[in-house]
């Protein structure tokens, strides 16, 4: 049992630090392997300890439960992006790398940033992407299930984002290595000073350099996403052309490895549960509700932090200000309060609420884009594929952050 209650008395690595007396106190390390391998049980733990619980591994506080993931979510004036969303607090500490213009920054500034963002990938030009992606996704599933058997990670979840959304960014360079190791260093770095963070840190120097070049203006085709954003800048749009460099960095950092990961945890989660995979083919329209869902049932962005501004009272316990709070986004799409039948995957639910991709200001601003991809992806495979089997060992991928797999073998049967 990893939970106590605080005596209210000096606690934690911290020092110093008095816990509101009789609040949940958990030594769990949510950035432990051991964790990764399974979270559900220590999820249902974090959840069922309190609507807040202070972790004694990182010493900060942390929500579990939909209700208060959803609070902290909406309120970014009390909880603030502006200091960082990982656990390095940047009123304290020096960032590994310039903030980022949306995800590091709280309104007006983000919202400037934002703005641009939302005209680039605005619903009407994720619409006219939607044929040459099918027709992409169709490509892909009919060479794997002509194949048979594949590794659905490395063959599939990685090579369809690969095969479409570098080319819509409008990257001259292929570079899939430093694509891929660049975010998941990212997303490494959101985490503690760990193993994972300090090796990611330490060989990041590559992956970066190659990044920042492909973001600059004469590295960008005319059309694709980056040449737009450097176009809103040289229209005098709210954003210096320095910006539009950073903005295209934050669409390499956080469109790639997310759709990866998504679109790995809709086969894994169609190649597990048969009967969903055969609802989905007999009703082909249930697409694009089978990849909502397993964004639900997986969360591939499993964690983010916020930092108080002010003291405030959340579920009955009071923080002060300058706080870290750790929102468990994959508890919350797993809360039974919320969910009925929280851990049951479902392509025929009403997955809308679930916060997979965030909430509030900072809610995923490529979600149109990823839903797209995973649609497409998913809808091809039930059409060309009449099941999917696991055939080997699934081996997961750990990260600070992200929740994927490193191999997912199966073998499908052609439709
Ligand atoms: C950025 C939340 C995650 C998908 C994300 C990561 C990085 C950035 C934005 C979002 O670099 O702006």
């Amino acid at each position: 049992m990893h939970v106590t209650r605080s005596p209210g008395e000096v606690s934690g690595p911290a020092g110093g630090k008095v816990l509101p007396p009789g609040c949940p106190v958990s030594d769990i390390d949510p950035f432990s392997n051991e964790f990764f391998a399974d979270p559900f049980p220590a999820q249902a733990e974090l959840r069922d300890a309190g609507p807040v619980v202070w972790l004694s591994a990182w010493s900060l506080w942390a929500v579990a439960r939909h209700a208060e993931v959803s609070i902290v979510l909406n309120d970014w004036a009390t909880f603030c992006s502006g200091r960082g969303v990982g656990l390095s607090d940047f009123a304290r500490e020096k960032p590994w790398r310039q903030p980022s213009l949306v995800l590091e920054t709280d309104p007006p500034e983000h919202d400037r940033a934002r703005s641009v963002l939302n005209r680039v990938l605005s619903p009407a030009v994720v619409k006219g992407l939607r044929e040459s992606f099918a027709a992409k996704a169709d490509e892909l599933a009919a060479a794997l299930v002509e194949k048979g058997s594949f590794d659905a990670v490395s063959e599939l979840a990685e090579t369809f984002p690969l095969a479409v959304f570098p080319q819509a960014l409008g990257l001259r360079e292929e570079g899939p290595e430093h694509l891929l190791a660049y975010a998941g260093l990212a997303f490494n770095a959101f985490g503690p000073p760990n193993e994972l963070r300090r090796v990611a840190l330490e060989t990041a120097a590559p992956h970066v350099a190659w990044v920042t070049d492909q973001c600059r203006r004469e590295n960008l085709l005319p059309g694709g996403f980056g040449a737009q954003i450097h176009e809103a800048a040289e229209r005098g749009e709210g954003i210096t052309s320095e910006e539009a460099v950073l903005l295209v960095r934050s669409l390499l950092t956080a469109g790639l490895d997310t759709t990866v990961n998504g679109i790995g945890a809709a086969v894994y989660c169609l190649a597990r549960f048969p009967d969903q995979f055969a609802a989905l083919r007999a009703d082909p329209s249930l697409a694009r509700a089978a990849f909502e869902e397993a964004i639900r049932y997986e969360s591939p962005v499993q964690t983010f932090f916020r930092t108080t501004t002010r003291p405030v009272s959340i579920g009955g316990v009071s923080l002060d200000e300058g706080e870290k709070v750790l929102m468990f986004l994959g508890a919350a799409n797993r809360d039974p309060r919320h969910w009925p039948d929280a851990d049951r995957y479902d392509v025929r639910r009403r997955a809308a609420g679930h916060v997979g991709f965030g909430w509030g200001v900072h809610n995923c601003v490529g979600q149109m884009l990823a839903r797209l991809e995973g649609e497409v992806m998913v809808a091809a495979l039930a059409r060309r594929a009449a099941s999917v089997e696991i055939s080997g060992p699934v081996v997961r991928r750990y990260n600070n952050t992200l929740r994927g797999l490193e191999r997912l073998p199966v073998t499908v049967r052609p439709g």
